[in-house]
């Protein structure tokens, strides 16, 4: 049997798209979608077609029931994650304690600059500090539990001690738990909890959140040649899995938020592919974190600038996630992200106006 996929389009706050669906119980609202459909794996076809239509679509090939649930989990709204609710756009920021990141690298590899950066990011607006003591850049090399536990975890003691929802960054099983410990709240596995058969079961006994990311391949070698059938469906495709093996384990879905991975084991072009397309993953019924901070895709569309270079980058392709309905982003610049966000979100929000303003 093949699978059938549908990605909202002409997202709307505006009252003409009243009459549509909202996007994960947000303020945008769709009223027509993409249906795209093949014989996994492969190749993709794709038509755009009226809500109606679309889902009637999916019944056909799926079934009444399948379109149903997937009608349900493109529009019921988000629960809370990590006690978060999710009626805004939440910000996580990065905090590498690492002397080799690509984004910061070395700038808070010192645990006391590291925790007071973490402060001044939620007096910033965070709302989530992503603690990670491995760098995941293409290339980097994999890091012994003990020195990543070394480098995180009095930060995270530190930081959650003040009251700061923390979370792990990293794909070891006792790193996580000992993150957890030390007042972590979500683990953030850019393996969706593949490298470490031990991650699946923890993450179920702590009852934590948890971020699953799609990356192909490992660090070491990610980027040498990224290949997929259809970049947006082979993702989706893996995403869908992970969170079944999470339901299977006995993670409810209310605590999986899940992400596209941009720049682990992608071209420009599946990056932009991911990045126009990521109103699908809503399918998923689940909160889509994106992290394009500093990215490398950047500097490949616009004159090779370095990582602290990209800002102006970072924040185009953060609004643009905030277009299609993405809920948390993961950003290294939180006080000029929380600016971009909040002036993006007033203007979603005001009036359309029926008349011209008076002065
Ligand atoms: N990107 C990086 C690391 N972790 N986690 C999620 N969920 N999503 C991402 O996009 C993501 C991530 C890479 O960025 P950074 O932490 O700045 O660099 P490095 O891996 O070199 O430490």
């Amino acid at each position: 049997m093949g699978s059938i996929y549908l990605r909202p389009l002409g997202l709307d706050a505006a009252a003409s798209a009243a009459e549509g669906l909202p996007l994960a119980g947000g303020p945008l609202r769709f009223a027509a979608a993409e249906v795209a459909w093949r014989s996994a794996p492969g190749p993709a076809e794709r038509e755009s077609l009226p809500l109606g239509e679309a889902l009637a679509r999916v019944a056909a090939e799926a079934g009444d029931e399948a379109g149903a649930s997937l009608r349900d989990r493109l529009s019921r709204a988000r629960s809370a994650f990590a006690g978060l609710a999710l009626d805004r756009t939440r910000i996580m920021g990065v905090i590498n304690v690492t002397p080799d990141s690509f984004s910061d690298g070395g700038d808070r590899f010192d645990p006391g600059r590291a925790v007071a950066d973490g402060q001044a990011m939620l007096a910033a607006g965070a709302d989530i500090l992503d603690v990670g003591g491995e760098s995941t850049r293409p290339g980097a090399a994999p890091v012994e539990p003990a020195e990543e536990q070394g480098r995180v975890l009095p930060v995270i003691r530190a930081l959650a001690a003040e009251g700061a929802v923390v979370s792990i960054d990293s794909r070891n099983a006792a790193t996580m738990a000992e993150a957890l410990t030390a007042g972590a709240a979500i683990v953030n596995d850019v393996s969706a909890l593949t490298g470490d058969p031990r991650s699946l079961s923890l993450v179920a006994e702590a009852g934590c959140g948890v971020v699953l990311m799609h990356m192909q391949g490992a660090p070491q070698t990610m980027q040498q040649a990224p290949r997929y059938d259809d970049v947006v469906l082979d993702v989706y495709d893996f995403l869908q899995a992970r969170l079944e093996a999470c339901l299977e384990a006995g993670i409810p879905r209310a605590a999986v938020a899940v992400d596209p991975g941009i720049g682990f084991g992608k071209s420009l072009a599946h990056n932009l592919a991911l990045l126009e397309s990521l109103a699908i993953f809503h399918g998923l019924g689940c909160p889509i974190l994106l992290g394009v901070s500093r990215k490398s895709f950047i500097a490949r569309l616009a004159g090779e600038a370095p990582p602290k270079a990209r800002l102006p980058g970072s924040l185009a392709a953060a609004l643009s996630g905030l277009a299609r309905g993405v809920q948390i982003l993961r950003v290294h610049d939180v006080a000029e992200t929380v600016q971009a966000v909040r002036v993006w979100e007033a203007i979603r929000a005001a009036p359309p106006a029926t008349e011209s303003p008076k002065t």
